[in-house]
């Protein structure tokens, strides 16, 4: 009796222990296993085992020579700081009168490429067993070159010296994901280079162009008529918006303007969408509308800089209307003539003898802006 109690309170002690208080006795508990050691360095740095203090050469490579032969371009090796045991450094070897700068090259990658507008910080400490300049350049993977700059040119002394980089990729370094420094150029003989504390950090992702569409019911289904702006051949000039049921698209809402058979100008009739937006020079933008006519009939466009207030003869080209539904669509930048304006003019009656229904829906005018990641 007495045995079989202490028994029970061992058993006891032993599940609390664990934690698995529903484990049976013949369970078998998973072995404990250390988390991995999380080295600081590696913290906010594109480059892992940026400290050279891990095993990981995942992110670097050497076009290098050992012991005189040709190694290629080849994972980096880490080494025991020849100056202090306790630390650990990339080495990279160069090589006697070289055919080029790049004969010997160091290059360190990041897993994902960078685009144009992204912000980065690269920094490192380096040394050589001879005083020594290295270019840089931008790569996407290594000897995949893009072009001759990325972090500056790097000075090497025989002590450590720390060297940093900020700045913004372009056009020509976009899609780069790596840092060639080339280890032949000065001097033009064979060296030992170090790299330690490598650290590439994004700053700020560049913004992400979106549209914004600033054409309100544009769909017509509800009753504001601030973008829909509507002249009707015979309404004298007058400005009438007629958003008219079922003259949609499937049989929803849509603008309706009517041209007229005597007209003295194309702009006689005249469909306007006008948005809250002033054009910029060099702005982006993207139109698109469903549009069809009772007959087939072409039509110029204009900018204005509100209604019936020309600014230039051309916005978005010419439309076809045939009396099939279909999307019209134009992208573009506003040009120098059409900064100003805020209105999308569309003549109705450029054939002049036409007296036709014009239908409009779906309408969209978008801006394009940046949006911060
Ligand atoms: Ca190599
Ligand atoms: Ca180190
Ligand atoms: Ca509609």
């Amino acid at each position: 009796m007495k045995q079989k109690k202490s028994f029970i309170v061992l058993a006891a002690l032993a599940l609390s222990a664990t934690g698995f208080y529903s484990c049976t006795q013949t369970d078998n508990p998973a072995p404990y296993v250390a988390p991995p050691e999380v080295d600081p360095f590696d913290e906010g740095n594109m480059v892992v085992n940026g400290s050279c203090e891990g095993t990981n050469v995942a992110n670097f490579f050497a076009n290098d020579y050992i012991d005189g032969v040709k190694d290629g371009t080849t994972s980096a090796r880490i080494v025991e700081d020849p100056a202090d045991p306790t630390n650990h450094c990339i080495i990279v070897t160069s090589n006697d009168n070289p055919s080029a700068d790049w004969d010997s090259q160091f290059f360190v990658t990041i897993d994902e490429p960078l685009g144009v507008g992204d912000e980065v910080k690269f920094s490192m400490r380096v040394k050589a067993d001879k005083p020594a300049v290295a270019s840089s350049q931008s790569h996407v993977l290594p000897g995949q070159y893009l072009i001759y700059y990325m972090v500056g040119d790097v000075n090497f002394t025989e002590e450590w010296t720390d060297v940093e980089w900020t700045g913004k990729i372009d056009g020509s370094q976009a899609g780069m994901q790596t840092i060639a420094f080339n280890l032949s150029q000065n001097p033009k003989e064979a060296t030992n280079y170090y790299f330690d504390n490598i650290r590439f950090e994004m700053i700020k992702k560049a913004p992400i162009p979106t549209w914004k569409n600033l054409v309100v019911n544009g769909d017509c289904e509800g009753t504001d008529v601030t973008c829909l702006v509507g002249k009707d051949g015979d309404d004298g000039g007058a400005f009438s918006t007629k958003i008219v049921d079922g003259a949609g698209v499937d049989g929803s809402r849509a603008v309706v303007v009517t041209s007229h058979a005597n007209a003295a100008e194309g702009w006689d009739t005249q469909f306007f969408i006008t948005i809250d937006h002033v054009f910029q020079q060099g702005e982006q933008f993207l139109f698109r509308m469903k549009c069809r006519a009772d007959a087939a009939a072409s039509a110029s466009t204009q900018a204005h800089t509100a209604p019936g207030a020309y600014k230039h003869w051309d916005m978005v080209g010419t439309i076809n209307f045939t009396t099939e539904w279909q999307t019209f669509e134009k992208r573009g930048a506003i040009s120098a003539d059409q900064a100003g304006s805020n209105t999308i003019a569309i003549n109705l009656n450029d054939d002049k003898t036409l007296a036709t229904k014009f239908y409009f829906d779906d309408i969209e005018f978008c801006i394009e802006e940046l949006v911060e990641q």
